[in-house]
């Protein structure tokens, strides 16, 4: 039995976390039969989800799981694509994994009010006398992390800058095309989409969402891609709903 472990709808979006979107689209375009639950960070040595089980067999990061199960069916998710287009493929997965997935967390985490209505809720479990410390501590270490890595040193008008480059490559590799290599979905798209899916939920007062909405071709595309991975959800459903 496959299992992926992550995080169901939430903010407007098939998951909260653009990389456990990224898989669950990738496990669909392989074919495979999985189940949903929800992750324990705590339980995995890298602390992130995704993760997977594949009967005893544990599988951390969306990119190993994906090669996991490529290897292990003989199929590529980049089956038909050339050379170049395989590069062109990984580059672009990469460039949407770095400036766009650090804009999205430093625009929920960081802003307070984004953080209130969004990423707050991750620490309902917590008792109360404790919580407010404990969500200060984990917005202090991802602060930190945003600053180490230099994002966080741009203004958040550079910030916004270098997302809308990355969407601008997102649109010239995209052009008139279903997908972006041509008429079926592959490995790149799994990445692309879910991290502009991220980036265009409304859920949040953030400059981003519109970088991306005001595209109709990105509109169009993410809607593509939610009519064929996300049309029904079949995460568990939590017991406080
Ligand atoms: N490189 C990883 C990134 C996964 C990742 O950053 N996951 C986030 C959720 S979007 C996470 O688990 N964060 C928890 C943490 O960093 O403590 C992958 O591709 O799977």
């Amino acid at each position: 039995m496959i299992t992926l472990y992550g995080w169901g709808p939430l903010f407007d979006c098939p998951s909260p976390s653009p990389f456990v979107m990224k898989t669950e689209i990738q496990l669909q375009m392989l074919g495979l039969e999985f189940e949903r639950q929800f992750a324990d960070l705590e339980s995995v040595p890298k602390r992130k989800a995704p993760y997977v089980m594949d009967g005893d067999l544990l599988i951390q990061d969306s990119n190993f799981i994906r090669v996991h199960f490529e290897e292990k069916l003989g199929k590529s998710l980049t089956e038909g694509l050339s050379d170049e287009e395989k590069a062109a493929s990984w580059a672009l997965e990469r460039m949407a994994e770095d400036h766009l997935s650090k804009m999205i967390v430093s625009e929920r985490w960081l802003n307070d009010a984004n953080f209130e209505k969004g990423p707050s809720m991750f620490f309902a479990g917590v008792p109360e006398p404790a919580r407010a410390g404990v969500m200060k501590d984990v917005r202090e270490q991802q602060s930190m992390v945003m600053q180490g890595s230099g994002f966080t040193r741009h203004s958040p008008e550079e910030r916004l800058q270098l997302a809308e480059w990355d969407i601008q490559a997102i649109r010239r590799q995209l052009g008139a095309k279903a997908f972006l290599f041509g008429s079926e979905p592959s490995a790149a798209d799994a990445s692309v989409a879910a991290m502009l899916i991220s980036a265009s939920t409304e859920f949040f007062d953030t400059p981003l969402s519109a970088l991306v909405n005001r595209h109709a071709e990105l509109t169009g595309y993410i809607a593509r891609m939610k009519d064929l991975y996300f049309a029904e959800s079949r995460w568990p459903v939590p017991e406080a709903a």
